[in-house]
């Protein structure tokens, strides 16, 4: 670190402005500096897990440098691109998948309906951009700053701005997507492996409360058997919103209500927010008042903003003693009846100042007290270094256990804390469907474990548009039905038996898809690689599949197809439609299966706890009578995996000159006992799934009903009758919400 400030005050004395120094720090990624780097403004950077040491020069070669300049005062870092390169990521952002000519801003952002700004902003933000040539190698940019900026794709420039000093940049040249979300990962750290019960379906509302509520609605999820896992407490069970307190008169006893949830084999999570109430006598904020812990003003004293509780005063998480306190209330607070953490609100979102946070000149004490950073410069990871605090607290609470922590604001790295969801969308049309690039493109941005409020969490949802939203959404990573105060009820069964069957279905099939949805978190906690990947990864050749976002791939080997995408581009080859049901019901999403695929499922269970994989269903669409797939279990939750208490499994199919396909599965990793399992071949063929008999063994085969010749053709699908643009829009549900509020004289609250 030194090394490099002497290095570029050196340089900085002996150029002209332009000027940098810039070194390989790996195979193929280059880091730049700015002629005139600061590193006391910049440094540690919160993104990299490792201090950025040069490897190598840089080869003259070298294609995407960054070129340094400014405007009125601001920074501006300019990379040219090639002319027909598809550009990704950039966080969190509403709108299109591809991302060429659009602008985003990097200024978290508490953003209802993502109606602020046209959406430009929104709950957190990474500073990171996906290239994609037209021949698929690809690059990734990281701009390592934090300030407030934005950055702009204009043709083939793209243009960061930033109120800040100059920065670094590091770009990574690979030959494929996939390889740069790996070299992202690299440096910016792997999420954790969650704990399995976090993978399975989970519910929520603002709020459910009295904690009578809260069980009656576990009740209703056993009794209508919705396979469920989590059942969520959002700010009504706190005493008056202040954070790690209870309503005594509607949760006075969170022990006892933890124990019938997890008699229920379900787990509690619990709302934390970052505001907290001034007032004395509340030990929270006498504790941070008597340490200083809490973000200041310019003339030095505590920043006081207006939140839920009321005048609140903020941690200054930016601290690491502060985190150290934060951890400990947090540690506490889980003990006394939860198993995972919801940070909200950490933005920072303060009401009734036109900013909606913090003033830009708040102060911040950063990790080293000599220096006050300017809110300016650490407000984007605020809402990073809270739920950094708060996972410590879990591990703290539970050493033996996996932390599960969601937070709404985040920051490029922070998949290293927590999973993420994409704040407060719509139950509408327009969202569902948006729903699909928001996750894709945060997927894309390091993020693996993400997903959108299912069913929509502003406005009422109605009953097509929820059982549609279920049909689409059970495969993401991230799967929450959530929704606002004063809205209508949205669980799955509050539509009548046919929409809940049809609910119920798509839960069903997430549940038996678990044993390859928890395969899919290993490899992105191992090698950073998303969950939930876009269409073009099928065939980053095919030039139609680039801008697809409707349809979307749950991994490498399957493809979903929502019922709703008419005409989608799918990729060509023999990929062919599971059929897990025997009677079609018109909403669930096609699932088709990659061509040369072996995708694991497990019998259907109601919750995580019951679930198991002693019996497994091998699906398997060979490829010229070839198939191979890969399985990774472990138990659940706990850190014994860490030391070899773990199965890895490798599966390969081939067909014999008689048509008879044959499946071995092989011991490949991991030291866990896992006596032999009961399997079968379910063999994908021509829309239709053949089963063979269930074996206990290594070995299954299978008689081939016919030579396949297959490919999905996106004209013979069965599509929805729905009609997208007559249902009602954006607009008319705001139009509504207003009204609702005006009859009831009860404002919305979000
Ligand atoms: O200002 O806790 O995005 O999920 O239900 C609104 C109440 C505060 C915003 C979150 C939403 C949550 C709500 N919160």
């Amino acid at each position: 670190m030194k090394k490099f400030y002497v290095f570029s005050l050196l340089l900085c004395l002996s150029s002209l402005i332009n000027a940098q120094s810039s070194y390989l720090i790996d195979k193929n990624i280059a880091v730049f500096y700015p002629a005139d780097f600061q590193n006391e403004q910049h440094l540690p950077s919160p993104i990299f897990i490792n201090e950025l040491v040069p490897v190598a020069e840089l080869p003259s070669t070298w294609n995407i440098r960054p070129e340094y300049s400014s405007e009125n005062g601001k920074t501006v870092v300019t990379l040219k691109i090639g002319d027909n390169d598809d550009i990704y990521g950039t966080g969190e952002v509403y709108g299109d998948l591809r991302r060429n000519g659009k602008t985003v801003e990097f200024w978290n952002s508490d953003n209802y309906g993502y109606l602020k700004n046209g959406g430009k902003n929104l709950y957190q933000s990474h500073p990171w951009v996906l290239g994609v040539r037209p021949d698929g190698s690809a690059y990734g940019i990281i701009a390592d700053n934090t300030w407030k900026s934005k950055l702009e794709s204009i043709g083939n420039v793209l243009k960061f701005t930033s109120e800040g000093p100059a920065f670094r940049v590091v770009v990574i040249e690979r030959s494929s997507s996939e390889e740069v979300l790996e070299a992202l990962a690299s440096l910016s750290g792997h999420m954790e492996m969650p704990p399995i019960w976090a993978i399975g379906n989970q519910q929520c509302r603002y709020s459910y409360y009295p904690d009578s509520r809260v069980m009656q609605i576990v009740d209703s999820l056993r009794q209508e058997r919705i396979p469920c896992d989590v059942i969520w407490m959002d700010i009504d069970y706190m005493d008056k919103f202040k954070v790690f307190t209870y309503d005594p008169k509607t949760f006075s006893q969170p022990q006892k209500l933890q124990d019938f949830v997890h008699s229920k084999n379900m787990k509690t999570v619990y709302m934390i927010d970052p505001g907290i109430k001034a007032e004395d006598g509340y030990f929270v904020y006498d504790q941070g008042k008597a340490s200083n812990y809490f973000v200041k003003t310019p003339d030095g004293n505590n920043f006081t903003g207006r939140v839920w509780p009321g005048n609140c005063n903020f941690p200054d998480f930016t601290r690491h003693e502060v985190r150290t306190w934060w951890s400990n209330l947090t540690r506490d607070f889980m003990l006394k009846g939860a198993d995972g953490l919801w940070n909200d609100m950490n933005e920072p979102s303060v009401f009734d100042v036109p900013s909606g946070t913090m003033d830009e000149d708040a102060l911040h004490q950063g990790e080293n007290s000599d220096i006050h950073a300017s809110h300016l410069r650490l407000h984007n990871i605020y809402g990073m270094n809270m739920v950094r605090a708060s996972r410590e607290g879990s591990l703290l609470a539970f050493p033996d256990k996996r932390p599960f922590v969601l937070s709404r604001s985040n920051f490029l790295g922070g998949q290293r804390y927590g999973a993420t969801w994409t704040g407060d969308n719509m139950s509408c049309w327009e969202h569902l469907q948006m729903s699909i690039p928001m996750t894709l493109n945060l997927s894309l941005s390091g993020q693996p474990f993400n997903g959108p409020d299912l069913g929509g969490f502003g406005a009422d949802c109605d009953p097509e548009l929820l059982a549609h939203w279920y049909a689409t959404g059970v495969y993401f990573p991230f799967v929450r039905n959530h929704a606002a105060k004063g809205t209508n009820s949205q669980e799955p069964w509050v539509f009548g038996e046919r929409i809940e069957n049809i609910c119920r279905t798509a839960v069903n099939r997430r549940y038996v898809l678990l044993p390859y949805i928890y395969s899919l978190f290993r490899e992105a906690s191992v090698k950073g690689l998303p969950v939930m990947r876009p269409a073009y990864w099928s065939d980053p050749s095919d030039k139609n599949l680039r801008g697809e976002q409707r349809v979307y791939m749950l991994g490498s080997d399957l493809l979903i197809i929502p019922r709703w995408a008419k005409n989608p581009n799918l990729p060509k080859g023999d990929w062919d439609i599971v059929q897990f049901e025997e009677k079609d019901d018109m909403y669930q999403a096609f699932v088709a299966q990659r061509p040369g695929s072996i995708v694991p499922i497990a019998n259907l269970y109601q919750n995580t706890v019951e679930y198991k994989t002693d019996s497994l269903t091998l699906l398997v669409n060979t490829k010229d009578g070839l198939a191979e797939g890969w399985m990774y279990e472990d138990a659940g939750d706990g850190f014994a995996y860490r030391s070899g208490e773990y199965a890895e499994y490798t599966f390969s199919a081939s067909t014999d000159a008689k048509g008879v396909v044959s499946v071995s599965i092989e011991r490949t990793a991991g030291e866990m006992d896992s006596p032999e399992k009961m399997i079968r071949i379910a063999l994908v063929c021509d829309g239709k799934i053949t089963y063979s008999p269930w074996t206990r063994g290594n070995n299954v085969s299978i008689k081939s009903p016919k030579e396949k010749e297959y490919s999905i053709d996106a004209s013979k699908l069965k599509f929805s009758e729905i009609d997208i643009d007559a249902q009602p829009s954006l607009q008319k549900k705001l139009r509504e919400q207003t009204r609702k509020m005006e009859i009831t004289g009860q404002p919305f609250e979000w």
